[in-house]
């Protein structure tokens, strides 16, 4: 394939941008080579710079849940801008979006939108201390909730794939109130509650990890946490950020029953805009300006032209047996890949929760950092380039999650396994 174009791209942005791209997670520090510089996106398929055509399995890190270039999203987002892109006042689309994610939530009365993923962390764990008045928090080695200081100790996803998941520039002050559990490991998250029964604030766990390749809790893991925080007055913070709208209508914490006390939410909201959004019970939320004293704000929080993408995914995702058409596509994909892998005797673990899943190159299970780490990267890399080489993309990283969208077809699936064939031959 010729990708002199994407290579010429990269070394212009290389000069002006750090590192050539707006997010590391971007760069394909994990997998080496030089990132493809994509110019469109229709369905299932992303052609880059060069006109190369692939079957895309980032789906933009997961908001594109619908597949790219969805005509009703692109029409209302057409429509909004029409009318204005920002006013900097409230508007009826903040109260729609906020309708559909209040219904869609029992645990949420109320919701602040905010820009990103990582603002609606940030903003929860604020609200987790402004609410119980303790500094201490607890998150998971491998977890990543985006790039706030307090969250940037043990982080996964790219700064796990860039071996920085310690980032210089958080100060000791901030990563002393960090402290870490292991992914279902429900003890290691009780010796903390031993050590400071009255010092944390809250627990934050992506319900089903993301950021360090997919890995699923354990029955009783996501129980143990709510109980754990509720006997000691500590709030559970769920970041849905990939899992809400991803694993069900009404996320994880529906699959699993599990009522948090806050729930952070991105990606599917925006519909590939920027959004982000923290809520949880009346009594929590009234802590945040202007109701209360925990303050938080932004220019373009609730922007109209994003709202409306919102709106018009989430609209669609309504639509009856949403969820078990894309589970069943990335089951037929998941078996499918199990056997080409078996006939090649080569080891592969997948995980996968509806259609968010991971490829890794381990024999034995994957249930928390120790056992991702054992996995093998060099033979996901190798597998990562035989792939794109033959026109599917896979997440540039072993410790992403790899997303199935409606737009997917059979089609698409058999063309991935009869590739995947041939990039273990
Ligand atoms: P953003 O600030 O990137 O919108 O969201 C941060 C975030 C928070 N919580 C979870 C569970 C997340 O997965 C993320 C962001 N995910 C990464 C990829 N897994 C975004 C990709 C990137 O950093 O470019």
């Amino acid at each position: 394939m010729n990708r002199e174009r994407s290579t010429q791209l990269y070394d212009t942005a290389r000069a002006i941008i750090p590192g050539g791209v707006n997010s590391p997670a971007r760069s394909w520090g994990a997998v080496g080579g030089d990132p493809l510089f994509l110019a469109r996106a229709s369905g299932s398929k992303v052609w880059d710079v060069d006109g190369n055509e692939y079957i895309d399995y980032v789906c933009s890190w997961g908001p594109l849940i619908l597949g790219h270039a969805n005509k009703q999203v692109i029409d209302a987002i057409t429509r909004a801008a029409a009318d204005g892109t920002s006013f900097g006042a409230p508007t009826q689309r903040e109260n729609e979006i906020a309708r559909l994610v209040v219904d869609a939530y029992d645990s949420i009365d109320m919701v602040r939108f905010v820009n990103s993923g990582t603002e609606a962390t940030m903003s929860a764990l604020r609200l987790a201390r402004a609410f119980t008045g303790r500094p201490k928090i607890v998150k998971f080695e491998g977890g990543y909730h985006g790039h706030s200081d307090a969250l940037l100790v043990a982080a996964g996803s790219g700064a796990l794939a860039h071996g920085i998941p310690d980032s210089a520039g958080v100060t000791e002050s901030f990563a002393q109130d960090t402290l870490l559990g292991k992914f279902n490991d429900i003890a290691s998250v009780e010796a903390h509650f031993s050590a400071y029964p009255n010092d944390i604030a809250c627990v934050i766990v992506e319900p089903v990890a993301g950021n360090m390749g997919v890995v699923p809790p354990q029955d009783g893991f996501l129980r143990g946490l709510r109980e754990l925080t509720a006997n000691h007055g500590a709030l559970l913070i769920f970041d849905e950020v990939i899992t809400g709208f991803r694993v069900e209508y009404g996320g994880a914490q529906q699959r699993y029953g599990i009522r948090p006390d806050i729930t952070c939410l991105g990606k599917i909201i925006g519909g590939g805009m920027p959004v982000g959004a923290y809520g949880g019970s009346d009594e929590i939320m009234r802590t945040v300006a202007p109701l209360g004293a925990m303050y938080q704000a932004g220019t373009l929080s609730g922007n109209p032209v994003a709202m409306a993408a919102g709106i018009a995914t989430l609209k669609q995702l309504q639509e009856p047996g949403v969820y078990n058409t894309l589970g069943a596509k990335a089951a037929s994909l998941a078996a499918g890949l199990q056997e080409v892998f078996a006939e090649a005797e080569i080891p592969l673990r997948i995980n996968r929760i509806g259609s968010m899943m991971t490829l890794f190159f381990n024999p034995g299970e994957v249930t928390g950092w120790d056992s991702v780490s054992a996995s093998d990267r060099e033979g996901f890399t190798r597998f990562f380039h035989r792939m794109l080489d033959q026109g599917i993309y896979l997440p540039p990283s072993p410790f992403e999650a790899m997303f199935v969208s409606l737009a997917h077809t059979d089609a698409d699936i058999q063309a991935t396994l009869n590739a995947a064939r041939r990039a273990l031959a």
